[in-house]
């Protein structure tokens, strides 16, 4: 029986976590194929360490698991060396790019297959049914090449996710020190990924999750993931836990039963949220969450201006003073609100996205004075395809497309869009993008993150000083002097590097 090899491309340049995605995927296999992992992130040469594997033979299928952005920047010319050097080998991408993004994957010719989707039962039954040479063909989630058609098969329903394997994190430590991958944060000395639940109920328009998981979400239940952390604190020590579900916080009384269940190990804890589904949380289940460790929640605001919030298809029930009066009622819990924007949407004329701009900066001012631990992320929006939907409707309209071949994809413009840092959607000018980008150097220098450990409280007071009179008087432009303390104390911006 030929070996399973999975890769991880590195995600991440210091703070790498426990891969989970791929994790599921060795997890799935685990006892009936032998398999090895290898780490981007912890190899300095992923291409030499997956040859080394593969010069041995005994290989015939590899995994890759990718995010867009450097990931994919990283995966890509490794796959196209590895299959020109071993032709013979099936090589299957899974993960949100290859997902939303098959037909470009499919279409690059050294990727055999793309699981769209879930991959915990149609990854072994692919490489079951490859390696008894019986047919693939109906296998649910697969996209796979037939003459010069790419067809993709049906969706399977979201797996109960307690009835999945648990991770083989001892098997992993076996090729990489788990202790490496629970890292020092603002949560704890040693903080553990963990994934709980996997879609999300919800179809915001501009959500890559939405045409994978189409609106479900299945989680596992609160005994299950306080055991699997449990065993993680109990061997490696694991202190803090970033629960990086989609949305963590869907049913209230799942977050409360494991409220209750965590609290007596004292581990820090942060998780993703909606501000509409929270908002309807019960007092007392706010103050137990917060008093069973959870220091701060991760919350799509998205914008202030309740037009543009149904545009992106919230659910219809978020609204800017629920956004501004959530993020007051939480100071009496004492959880940081962490605010994630996304600005630069479509609209009809110039002087429109830059009036949209210019009401959500002052919109983010104002959360920051009702409630000034408000931490601030800002994106600036790039289209997922989501067909159908108004936005991405509108944002074809307006003549972006994506690219058609993968190499493209892992262009350095390209890169700097999937980061939601520079994008290539021709309604934003170079004069909106800087405007976003000052306003947020500024502001993040007014109000420098609490998740950046290394900052002590001198170079937060020198930088809150620098950048005061500009944010007091709205000057964002050339804010030169605040970016050279940034470069200077490499700031970390915890959307990019790592929560
Ligand atoms: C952790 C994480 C990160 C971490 C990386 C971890 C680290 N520090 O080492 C950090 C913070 C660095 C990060 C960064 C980015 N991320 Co990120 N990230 C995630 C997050 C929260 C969890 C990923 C995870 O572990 N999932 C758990 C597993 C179990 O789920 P899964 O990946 O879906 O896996 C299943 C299937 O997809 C499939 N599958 C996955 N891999 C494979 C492989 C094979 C072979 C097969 C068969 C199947 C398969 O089977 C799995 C089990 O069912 C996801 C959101 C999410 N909840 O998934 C976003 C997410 C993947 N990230 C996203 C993005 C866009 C980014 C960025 C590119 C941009 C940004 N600003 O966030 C950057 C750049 C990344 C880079 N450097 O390349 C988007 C992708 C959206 C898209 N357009 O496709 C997501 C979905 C968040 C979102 N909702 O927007 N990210
Ligand atoms: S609530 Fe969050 S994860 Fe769910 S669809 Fe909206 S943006 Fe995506």
């Amino acid at each position: 029986m030929k070996k399973v090899l999975l890769f991880n491309p590195k995600s991440a340049e210091k703070k790498y976590r426990i891969p989970n995605s791929i994790m599921n995927i060795a997890a799935s296999v685990d006892g009936q194929f032998d398999w090895v992992i290898v780490d981007g992130n912890r190899e300095t040469d992923p291409y030499q360490a997956i040859r080394k594997y593969l010069l041995s033979g005994e290989f015939g299928y590899i995994g890759f698991t990718l995010m867009p952005g450097p990931q994919l920047k990283q995966a890509a010319p490794i796959a196209k060396k590895i299959k020109e050097e071993f032709p013979e080998l099936f090589m299957v991408w899974g993960g949100y790019f290859p997902s939303n993004q098959y037909k470009v994957v499919m279409n690059s010719g050294y990727i055999d297959f793309v699981i769209n989707g879930p991959g915990d039962h149609a990854f072994l039954q692919l490489i079951t049914a490859l390696e008894n040479g019986t047919p693939y063909e109906f296998i649910k989630n697969l996209v796979y090449r037939s003459g010069d058609q790419i067809i993709k098969n049906v969706k399977e329903e979201l797996i109960e996710q307690d009835t999945l394997p648990v991770l083989p994190y001892d098997k992993l430590n076996q090729f990489y020190s788990i202790d490496k991958y629970l890292g020092k944060t603002y949560l704890g000395n040693k903080t553990l990924a963990y994934h709980s639940s996997i879609g999300c109920p919800f179809t915001c328009s501009f959500c890559a999750v939405v045409p994978i998981y189409e609106a479900k979400w299945k989680a596992k239940s609160a005994a299950t993931m306080y055991k699997d952390i449990r065993y993680i604190k109990d061997k490696w020590g694991a202190d803090a836990i970033e629960f990086h579900d989609n949305n963590f916080f869907v049913s209230e009384k799942r977050a409360v039963e494991f409220s209750k269940m965590i609290r007596p190990d004292h581990m820090n804890w942060w998780g993703m949220a909606r501000i509409d589904t929270m908002s309807k949380f019960k007092d007392e289940s706010l103050e137990l969450i917060r008093e069973s460790g959870c220091k701060m929640i991760f919350f799509g605001a998205e914008t202030g201006n309740d037009k543009i919030l149904k545009q992106m298809d919230k659910g219809g029930t978020q609204s800017g003073e629920q956004i501004a009066a959530f993020a007051e009622r939480l100071k009496k819990f004492d959880i940081i609100p962490e605010y994630s924007f996304v600005l630069g949407t479509p609209a009809p004329t110039e002087e429109e996205v830059m009036a949209q701009i210019d009401f959500d900066i002052a919109f983010i001012k104002r959360i920051k004075s009702i409630n000034p631990k408000t931490e601030i992320i800002i994106y600036t929006y790039s289209p997922v395809p989501t067909e159908g939907s108004v936005l991405f409707e509108q944002v074809k309209a307006a003549g972006f497309s994506f690219p058609e071949k993968l190499e493209d994809w892992s262009s350095p413009a390209w890169e700097k869009f999937d980061l939601r840092k520079n994008p290539l959607t021709p309604w934003l000018t170079p004069e909106m993008i800087d405007k976003i980008r000052n306003f947020e150097t500024v502001l993040n220098g007014y109000y420098p993150t609490v998740s950046d450990i290394r900052l002590n409280d001198l170079k937060r007071r020198l930088v809150k000083l620098v950048s005061g009179i500009r944010y007091k008087t709205n000057l964002y432009q050339y804010p030169y002097e605040i970016k050279l303390l940034h470069k200077l104390w490499s700031y970390r911006q915890p959307e990019i590097q790592g929560f």
